[in-house]
């Protein structure tokens, strides 16, 4: 009783359950049971039992009741790859690449990540929080209950800090769960594109251990492309990081080939994200480390580029979760349900691989598989209720919100379709 809540006979309940010690893989990404006329019972913030209706009922006495008739229940959504905490937004720059110039290309000329690094310089740590925020609840809106967020708009020591300090902060005050990343490593600034060694340096024995000793992340990730970082700077600042048991992530082959997926299968990353040109050895080298690969479709729809191999990977025993890769250059979206039709529509994969990739194995890439992804036994409450009648039609109609209730950690936090 006291703090409780029973979520009962949904059309179609997923639970997602059996997947908390491993990822899931191949045919397990696509196998999950559908409990129709399903029901959840949540007590002080963590999931009893959840499963069929008739084997609940009667069980439990709740404070507080859902009908979800009609509907469809599955765990929280999770974004396992974000830029949540940024500064300004880059329409001019879209207008640019409408004409015919490319991200490098902006970036090059100092526009790209550098705008938006300017933009996060000059704020305010309230002005950056209150942006956040406010895309923080349009996440919760979406479904969505855990995210990943990194910082990478400082690049310098106290900027990225307040980044990271207003992701702590967030996370604190803010329902939604924010996993932090460091990623000072995600350009060299403009001013030493010539002689990039002193801002490696920096990254590496300034930046790492005091993010560590603050414990202000648990990732370090690095843009490792061509014109940014090189894969030898790359392995550099992933090693230094894992010495302070910052746990490696890396952007690999987004806009070029570059062996991205390869060194991130050596140094034993927990996710290798974008993928959009990975090699057929990188992808086998993945599926052979256990590296996940995080796929963000939002970002080739937005840079009008080739998608990544979804359906190559997950073939070949990659395990795959989708993020929005939510940032004002590359992919200016917040909306998790619009990735999963792209995740269909552009990358070949079914309706079942995108919904285990946006909960369980999304919650993996994050580490977070212990305590959300799915809806079993002592994790946590979070749950998303889609007004559908069946999971197919979530990555089927597109552009529509079809959200009506998000609960995080046994608390009702949107109910038909508005935040309380
Ligand atoms: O701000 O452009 N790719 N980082 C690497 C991004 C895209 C975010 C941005
Ligand atoms: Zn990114």
């Amino acid at each position: 009783m006291g703090n409780s809540l029973f979520i009962k006979n949904a059309a179609q309940l997923i639970t997602m359950e059996g997947h908390c010690d491993k990822p899931a893989v191949r045919e397990e990404m696509s196998s999950f049971n559908i409990i129709e006329n399903g029901s959840v019972y949540i007590e002080d913030g963590k999931v009893v039992e959840a499963g069929p209706h008739e084997q609940l009922e009667g069980k439990y006495t709740a404070a507080e009741e859902i009908d979800a008739t009609g509907k469809v229940v599955t765990p929280g959504l999770i974004d396992p790859h974000t830029h949540l905490v940024h500064a300004g937004t880059r329409e001019n720059e879209y207008a640019m690449r409408l004409k015919g110039k490319s991200y490098m290309e902006i970036m090059e000329a100092g526009g790209g990540i550098h705008s938006t690094t300017r933009a996060t310089q000059e704020a305010s740590h309230e002005e950056l929080y209150e942006q956040s925020r406010k895309r923080l609840n349009q996440f919760l809106l979406h479904g969505v209950t855990t995210i990943e967020a990194k910082s990478g708009y400082g690049l310098t020591l106290e900027h990225e800090l307040k980044q990271l300090e207003v992701a702590k902060q967030l996370n604190d005050n803010h329902p939604v769960d924010i996993v932090s990343t460091f990623m000072g490593a995600h350009a060299i600034p403009m001013e030493e594109k010539e002689n990039p060694e002193p801002f490696v340096s920096r990254v590496i024995n300034e930046m790492i251990p005091e993010v560590a000793k603050r414990k202000l992340a648990v990732f370090n990730d690095v843009f490792c492309e061509r014109g940014v970082f090189t894969p030898e700077q790359s392995k550099r600042i992933l090693e230094a990081g894992r010495e302070y048991g910052l746990v490696p992530k890396i952007h690999a082959d987004e806009i070029e080939p570059y062996a991205g997926a390869e060194l991130a299968a050596a140094v034993g990353a927990i996710s290798a994200d974008h993928l959009l040109r990975a090699s057929e050895q990188g992808i086998k080298d993945m599926a052979e480390a256990g590296v996940i690969g995080v796929l963000l479709p939002g970002t080739a729809f937005f840079l009008m580029a080739e998608f990544a191999q979804a359906r190559k990977m997950i073939d070949a025993g990659v395990a795959v979760a989708l993020s929005t890769d939510a940032n004002p250059g590359s992919s200016p979206t917040i909306s998790l349900p619009f990735i999963m039709n792209l995740g269909c529509l552009k990358m070949g994969m079914t309706p079942e691989e995108v919904l285990t990739a946006v909960t369980i194995n999304a919650a993996h890439a994050i580490g977070a598989e212990k305590e959300a992804g799915s809806l079993e036994k002592g994790k946590k409450g979070d749950v998303t209720i889609f007004d559908v009648p069946n999971y197919l039609t979530l990555s089927y109609q597109y552009g529509m919100n079809h959200v009506d209730t998000v609960i995080k950690e046994g608390r009702t936090l949107v109910a038909g379709g508005r935040l309380l």
